[in-house]
Order: structure tokens, then C-alpha cells, then sequence
């Protein structure tokens, strides 16, 4: 225990020295912070002491919507949000996260009148994630829990198949849809299915026919979609995709009352790892970022065109097989994109403007993809020149820490 405290009382003095180096330097290397994209203000600007950085307390909680109390007898600061209550009294090498004790590496401070604590222990006892950028000595505090990542994804921007189908369920249905164009709706039932074949429960009745057995070896349903995968025919499409190791899709055309499997030269077309199968509005699958054909960093992986009867793959390996299109939002996660507006577009010129403005992916909504380059040196680093639906056109890069 005695050993304790004068290693404590070494870490204090250690601290001491270190804190006057780190005022000296903060009038050259400010750490900012920003709570969901959203800069915090501080009047006391935070400190890094030992490696960790120390902020307000209260300025960067509060924006987080936490409440921020101190109690001045036990100099003892309580943030609360929902079912997190974190404690954390000055001087003390541990926290309390609902009671329960976390060590810390460097304790809470006061500096100005201002108490300062460990921004990294603290988010994260709250379950936001942290991500430190070192080229702008910026903290980005995500209080969904997910961190910034450095690259983004674009996420093909073309439209999901939920979003796309004109019937889609991944229970059980009944519909009306002209399945074949002749301007009549057939009568679809659909039934997911765990177990195809020992389960007495009809996969797919139309106009009170079972074609079940039509759709081929699939063994486990589970969700079906009606798209129009060729604007050139009137048919459309019967998407079924089966579960098992990984999603698969399998494609189906309804016609003269027959089922058919659309199916390339391997037998039936089938797309791999479909879970967020994506469409565009010209006929266009491209599977899934996770999926089998997913390539690099910006360009989604494998695009699928119907083809008359089969489904041809097209790997989409080169940024411009994109230009011109209509993109909408990128990837759920934290996303992050430095974001220069102009109207005029000089490729590869836009690596060294990395601080002029920062957008998050998911804020981009809608957007046209006018051009772009690729760094063929550094395959990272992709320009993307877009015009948003404002009108305004803006290069966007990834945002690298
Ligand atoms: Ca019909």
C-alpha cells in the first residue's frame, strides 16, 4: 500500500512537469474535439498529460447529452446518460462506471477552474467510440458507438432491394402483381421457409398453382422480392434469396404461366453473399460489400446485368464504370469525408487540401457522381468529384487520420 502512494506521489510529480510542457505547446498544437461531427467550444482548451488527453468535463459531455454535476465537498464529477452513471473524483486513479471500479492511467485534473478528465476513459466507460486523428490533433467522439473510419465506403449508392422491389417480404405475403405483362396481376403467395423440403407450407403459389418445386434446389427461404431488373420487357423479376452460409439470390422469370430460372452458362444465376443486394434503376445488381466480388476500398465489387435469360457478371474494377450515375448515402458507419466545394474539377490536385472542411458520409444523402481519380500508386486515396442535390459541386477524398 505504502508502495502505492509513492508511486502515486512520483506520478503526480510527473505529471506536474509534464503539464507545464503541455501548456507551453498547446499555443501551437491545440487538441480540438468534435461530438458527432459537431466541434465542441471550450474555454479551457484540453491537455494531453502522459499520452492521454484531458478535456472540460462539461463542455464535451453535455454536447454529448449527458448531464454534468460536481459536488465541490468530495470534488467528485458525476456525468449521466441513460443507464450510465460515471463518477470520477479528482485525483483518484480509478473511475466508477455504475459503481463498478475502472483503473485509470491518468486521473481527473483541475485546470482554470475548469475540471478536466480523461476524454478517452470516460466516452468510452459510456460506450462511445473514440478515434483520435493525429494529423489534426482533433478527438472524433461518435456517441452511437461507432468509430470514424478513416476510408469510406462508398456504398454503391444504388438502390437496396427492400428499396427497389415492388413486393418484398421476408415472412409470408399475398400480393397482386403483373408478373408476366399481359396486363393482368397474378395472384402471388409467398412463404419464407426454414426447411423447404419437409415443410408441407408452399414457398411460392401463383394464381393457386404451387411453384415451389420450380425454384430449383433451394433449401431454405428466406425472403423474396418482385423487381424489374430490365426496363426494356415488361416482365419483371422474382428474386428468392435462400439462407445458409451465405445469402444467396437466386433470380426467376414468370411467363406463360411457367417458371423460369434465369441462369447463365454455370446453371441457375445466383448471387453470392446477397444480404444487401443492391439495384440500380437500368437493370444493374451489385452484391454486397461483404460479398465474394467486393475488390477495393471505393468500388463495391461485382455488378450483374440481365442479360435476355442469364445474368452476366461485370466487375466493376474501375471508378469511372460509375461516372454518371445517381449515388445515395454511403456506409452506415461513421464515415468521414473531406469536402472542398468547387466548380471546377483539377484531378489528383486535391490530396494536400485535406483541412478544408469535413462532411460525414451519412450527410451526403443523395448525389451525382460527376468524376474522380485514383492514386494508382496509392490505391487508397480516391477523389471523388460529385454534385449534391443543391446544385453545389464538391470533390470529396476520404478522411485520413
Ligand atoms: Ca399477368
Amino acid at each position: 500500500m505504502k508502495l502505492k502512494k509513492l508511486f502515486t506521489a512520483m506520478a503526480v510529480t510527473c505529471c506536474a512537469f509534464a503539464l507545464t510542457g503541455v501548456i507551453a505547446n498547446a499555443e501551437n498544437d491545440v487538441v480540438s474535439v468534435t461530438v458527432d461531427n459537431v466541434a465542441v467550444e471550450f474555454d479551457q482548451n484540453p491537455v494531453i498529460i502522459e499520452g492521454h488527453t484531458l478535456v472540460p468535463v462539461r463542455a464535451v459531455f453535455e454536447q454529448a447529452g449527458a448531464t454534468v454535476t460536481w459536488d465541490q465537498p468530495t470534488q467528485t464529477a458525476t456525468i449521466t446518460k441513460d443507464e450510465y452513471i460515471v463518477t470520477i473524483k479528482y485525483g483518484d486513479s480509478v473511475m466508477y462506471k455504475n459503481g463498478q471500479p475502472i483503473e485509470l492511467e491518468q486521473p481527473a485534473d483541475v485546470i482554470n477552474n475548469r475540471t478536466m478528465i480523461p476524454v478517452r476513459a470516460i466516452a468510452e466507460a459510456m460506450d462511445f467510440a473514440v478515434t483520435w486523428d493525429g494529423h489534426h490533433s482533433l478527438i472524433l467522439i461518435s456517441t452511437n458507438g461507432k468509430p470514424y473510419r478513416a476510408f469510406a465506403f462508398l456504398k454503391t449508392g444504388f438502390r437496396t432491394l427492400e428499396d427497389q422491389a415492388e413486393f418484398y417480404s421476408n415472412g409470408s405475403a399475398l400480393f397482386d402483381i403483373d408478373l408476366d405483362g399481359d396486363g393482368r396481376r397474378e395472384s402471388i403467395s409467398f412463404s419464407s421457409s426454414y426447411d423447404v423440403l419437409s415443410d408441407p407450407t408452399p414457398v411460392l403459389v401463383i394464381d393457386d398453382n404451387d411453384y415451389t418445386a420450380g425454384l430449383g434446389s433451394v433449401t431454405s427461404v428466406y425472403s423474396m422480392a418482385i423487381v424489374d431488373l430490365d426496363a426494356n420487357d415488361s416482365t419483371k423479376e422474382i428474386v428468392i434469396t435462400e439462407n445458409g452460409d451465405t445469402l444467396t439470390a437466386r433470380f426467376y422469370r414468370y411467363e406463360n404461366g411457367i417458371l423460369k430460372v434465369l441462369a447463365d452458362s454455370n446453371g441457375p444465376s445466383s448471387i453470392s453473399y446477397a444480404s444487401k443486394l443492391l439495384l440500380s434503376g437500368t437493370g444493374y445488381l451489385i452484391s454486397d460489400l461483404t460479398g465474394a466480388c467486393f475488390t477495393d476500398i471505393m468500388v463495391t465489387g461485382c455488378v450483374y446485368r440481365l442479360d435476355g435469360e442469364s445474368i452476366g457478371r461485370y466487375r466493376m474494377s474501375k471508378i469511372d464504370s460509375i461516372f454518371g450515375r445517381n449515388l445515395y448515402k454511403t456506409y452506415d458507419d461513421n464515415m468521414l469525408y473531406h469536402i472542398i466545394y468547387t466548380r471546377s474539377y483539377q484531378a489528383g490536385s486535391y490530396r494536400d487540401m485535406t483541412d478544408v472542411g469535413v462532411i460525414n458520409a451519412s450527410d451526403l444523402a443523395q448525389f451525382r457522381l460527376i468524376d474522380g481519380y485514383r492514386d494508382e500508386t496509392d490505391p487508397r486515396y480516391i477523389e471523388l468529384y460529385i454534385e449534391l442535390p443543391n446544385g453545389e459541386k464538391a470533390v470529396i477524398t476520404p478522411y485520413q487520420t
